[in-house]
């Protein structure tokens, strides 16, 4: 039996977080949800890493809950409202709280609450011959993990319902064509592209970007005055930065600027 559900690994300011039940194309199970949320935990209490990087093992990214799990007992009442609040909504707040960049390569399919916990992320690269499926309505539930969140931001209402009432495959092209990720790569270029979008990002002035997040989720909800005094706070709160006064002086200089992420 595979004990290590979920590969996890820091180098360089990067930590990469591989999901690891190929066999099962990924499919979370208690274990592996367990072994996901003790690796979120390092890194956000690990100051040397400054992105996160996050994929599958195999050809599928992650085919959302593990099926097996839900077998029905007579007698026993599942209760699909407890492993939603108590997993993957709590997976899906820490992977918006962390305070850096979180790089989702996908390199295959992403099903049910894969495809939530993938567009959940903030840089979402695929495998052009990955794809995205709201799986969740061929069994009858709900797009969940926010997905009922995300499509109709990213892809706008029409689509949202039509993804999530069909629960038809769309492929990494499509997905990029319609806005729901950043973009699609060639297969065989998937891991390099991650790799060197993860040590660029880590090189870049991690609070920036952390500010940066933080401000764009916000705008999901803000008004146009809200968002105006969040930027003017959080750029006051930059402008004090180490990594300011060095980008400054860097392009005075005529030089790169060497970030640390203070
Ligand atoms: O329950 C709660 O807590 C509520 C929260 C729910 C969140 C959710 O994610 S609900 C949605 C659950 N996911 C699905 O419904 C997707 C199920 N999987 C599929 O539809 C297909 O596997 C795919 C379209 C993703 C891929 O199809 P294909 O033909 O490429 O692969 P396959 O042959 O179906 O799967 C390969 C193996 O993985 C196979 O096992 P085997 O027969 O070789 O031993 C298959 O059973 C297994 N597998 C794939 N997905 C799951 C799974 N096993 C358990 N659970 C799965 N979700």
């Amino acid at each position: 039996m595979n004990d290590q559900l979920v590969l996890f690994q820091v180098s360089n300011g990067v930590a990469r977080i591989t999901l690891n039940r190929p066999d099962k194309l990924n499919s979370f199970t208690l274990g592996m949800h367990a072994q996901l949320r003790e690796a979120v935990t390092a890194v956000r209490a690990d100051a040397t890493v400054r992105v996160l990087l996050l994929s599958g093992n195999g050809r599928a990214f992650c085919a959302g809950q593990d099926l097996s799990e839900r077998k029905q007992t007579p007698g026993v009442v599942l209760d699909l409202g407890k492993s939603t609040g108590e997993l993957y909504n709590p997976l899906v707040r820490s992977i918006r709280a962390l305070e850096m960049p979180v790089i989702c390569a996908v390199n295959g399919v992403a099903a049910g609450a894969g495809a939530s916990i993938a567009l959940a992320c903030d840089i979402v690269l695929a495998a052009r011959s990955a794809s995205f499926i709201q799986a969740f309505c061929k069994i009858g539930l709900l797009p969940d993990s926010g997905g009922t969140y995300w499509l109709p931001r990213l892809a706008g209402a029409a689509r949202a319902k039509g993804l999530a009432m069909l629960g038809e495959k769309l492929s990494a092209e499509q997905a990029e064509q319609w806005g729901l990720i950043w973009k699609c790569v060639d297969d065989d270029r998937l891991a390099a592209e991650a790799d060197r979008l993860a040590v660029e990002l880590a090189q870049a002035p991690t609070r920036a970007l952390a500010a940066i997040k933080r401000a764009i989720q916000a705008a999901e909800d803000n008004t146009l005055d809200a968002q105006l005094d969040l930027e003017r706070d959080l750029q006051r709160s930059l402008g004090l930065t180490e990594d300011y006064r060095e980008g400054v002086v860097a392009f005075m200089g005529k030089r790169k600027p060497n970030f640390l992420g203070k």
